[in-house]
């Protein structure tokens, strides 16, 4: 006898359906399953894509940035050094940042879109003092759902245009050729 309890066919694969997609449109900011949340993927030009947690982002060394206010007002922005939190993915810096590393780029995106883009040794201490973090701290707080949870911090910049808001994905691409032919690096 047919349970009339239980869904037919039809009914569960229509639940199974609706899983699949409820992951697929939820999935960003969340863990496949259970777990802690996603905050931020890593992905292209990568040996190893990662999506990292708070907890992971909390795991590598905070680095903290004064930000002076042309009123005088300081604001400190705490969060990892954005070149370590894309050395877990495998990108590299300093003497290793060579050859065709050089024509790669960092593409910043955030919740609603929104890209920018770094060149590598500007993240690269070997090439700079200047420190790019993303943050996750605003004055010693969690930052705001509107600014974060996550924003890279571009000190000593004119305007403020590439401090992105609620990042979510970095991606590593590669710079188009630009003539025919083997690139030279
Ligand atoms: N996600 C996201 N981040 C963004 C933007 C945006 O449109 N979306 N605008 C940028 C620009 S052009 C500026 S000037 C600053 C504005 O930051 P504020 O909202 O803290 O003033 O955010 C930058 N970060
Ligand atoms: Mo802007």
């Amino acid at each position: 006898m047919k349970s009339a309890k239980r869904p037919g066919r039809t009914g569960s694969l229509l639940v199974f359906i609706a899983i699949v997609v409820s992951f697929a449109t939820h999935g960003i900011g969340q863990a496949a399953y259970g777990g802690d949340p996603v905050l931020v993927t890593i992905n292209g030009a990568v040996p190893k894509p990662q999506k990292l947690t708070a907890k992971d982002l909390a795991n590598l060394p905070q680095r903290s940035v004064q930000i002076k206010a042309s009123d005088g007002s300081v604001t400190v922005y705490e969060g990892p050094d954005l070149a370590k939190v894309l050395e877990t993915a495998g990108v590299v810096f300093g003497g290793e940042l060579k050859g065709p590393a050089l024509a790669n780029y960092l593409l910043v995106t955030g919740a609603d879109k929104f890209r920018v883009v770094f060149a590598l040794p500007e993240l690269d201490s070997s090439f700079t003092d200047r420190l790019i973090i993303l943050a996750n701290k605003r004055d010693g707080q969690p930052l705001s759902a509107a600014e974060g949870p996550l924003r890279t911090i571009v000190p000593d910049e004119k305007r403020t245009s590439r401090w992105v808001k609620q990042v979510i994905t970095l991606t590593i691409a590669s710079a188009p050729l630009s003539a025919k032919g083997r690139p030279k690096n």
